[in-house]
């Protein structure tokens, strides 16, 4: 029975920890759908969001093995690739004659590369802003931003201020994984700890610089330790406010070390866990149903369970379907704007700032 936490969200009351474990744990989809559905709409009508955008992986050569990533390559090893900053350059010219024209946002996220140092990553967003001034950069984890600090000798602070002095305007949310020790233990022991992920956070919204966050669910963790990941979230927000949206990353076992199950998240603990994060987030104005990990259909119906964004064209995704994503690579702006529409919502395309660009249709 849901009554008490539905009576508490009614009258604005924030949820607790024992809340949101009753939330993971119930089976009434329904009430839990409706619920966060109703908080969605208060934050952002019946509106949902998308982007003109280009995901662009400079390079899979990385020093770190995450026991779930099946993207990453080691130097010389059989598909391992590091593209120049010409070749970027390149690939985004290529994309202006494309259907996804005028896009308004570039993603890039790396391997750890073990010999490009600092340098080269301020020469590519410099380049990049200087090729095209209009788009607004995305760039770098909050673990590339710690790697970068450690091959820089700079701090923290000082690395993020020189990446937004060169032109880095966002930063995308990943590489949080799971915060709780253990987990990330077994998940991923090289990487930076949850303490840090939050720590450099922290630091960007300091520094003016506007981030995301993710959790990466369906593994070997708990429903406590997803609350957990949750509750340190919203605690850093409350102190910040920083973040603009929350992306649950639903895990893809193929062809990585740790494996699963032998099969992806089901649709029900999908859909529980974008309308979890809603009702808990109450400080996050965002919660992004990333179609590329939920797929396309899925991501429409996860539009009536609390998620009001679904992220964008993407157009060269590698990290998820390298994993085994069935997803497509790309969608064009009529396909996000349709499969919007479909779900009885405003399709309303944004910048990455959600400033929305353009009418509304
Ligand atoms: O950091 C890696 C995750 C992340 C797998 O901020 C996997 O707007 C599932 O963070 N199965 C990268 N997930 C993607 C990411 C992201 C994507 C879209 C939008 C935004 C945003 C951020 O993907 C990694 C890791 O947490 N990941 N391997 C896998 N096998």
């Amino acid at each position: 029975m849901l009554q008490k936490i539905k009576d508490k969200i009614l009258s604005e009351q924030r949820l607790t920890k024992e809340d949101a474990l009753r939330l993971f744990d119930t089976d009434d989809i329904f009430t839990l759908g409706k619920l966060a559905s109703r908080a969605a709409k208060k934050k952002n009508g019946n509106k949902a969001y998308f982007v003109r955008n280009i995901h662009i992986n400079p390079t899979n050569i990385c020093v770190n093995r995450c026991k779930f990533c099946a993207f990453s390559r080691s130097k010389g090893e059989k598909g391992a690739y590091e593209l120049t900053i010409n070749e970027i350059i390149q690939k985004l010219h290529g994309f202006t004659h494309s259907l996804i024209n005028p896009f308004t946002e570039v993603h890039i996220t790396g391997g750890l590369h073990p010999d490009w140092p600092f340098g080269y990553y301020l020469e590519m967003v410099s380049g990049i802003k200087k090729a095209f001034p209009k788009i607004c950069i995305k760039a770098f984890t909050a673990t590339e931003i710690e790697y970068f600090s450690k091959i820089s000798g700079l701090n923290i602070m000082d690395t993020l201020l020189e990446l937004k002095k060169h032109g880095l305007d966002t930063m995308p949310g990943g590489g949080a994984e799971i915060f709780d020790i253990a987990v990330r233990n077994q998940l991923c022991p090289e990487k930076l700890s949850g303490e840090g992920w939050l720590a450099v956070m922290e630091a960007a919204h300091k520094a003016g610089i506007k981030t995301n966050a993710t959790m990466l669910y369906g593994h070997v963790e708990n429903y406590e330790q997803r609350v957990d990941h949750l509750m340190k979230l919203r605690e850093l927000q409350d102190r910040t406010k920083g973040f603009q949206a929350f992306i649950p990353l639903a895990y893809h076992p193929k062809n990585t070390e740790l494996g699963g199950r032998g099969h992806n998240t089901s649709g029900i603990d999908d859909l529980k866990t974008i309308a979890v994060s809603r009702l808990v987030l109450d400080n996050f104005p965002h919660i992004k149903a990333y179609w590329i990990m939920l797929g396309e259909k899925l991501s429409q119906v996860a539009l009536l369970f609390g998620a009001d964004d679904i992220e964008g064209t993407v157009i060269e995704e590698k990290i998820t379907h390298s994993a085994g994503a069935l997803s497509a690579n790309a969608m064009t702006a009529e396909q996000l704007k349709n499969l919007i529409k479909k779900a009885g919502k405003i399709p309303v395309e944004r910048d990455s700032f959600y400033r929305e660009l353009g009418v509304k249709s």
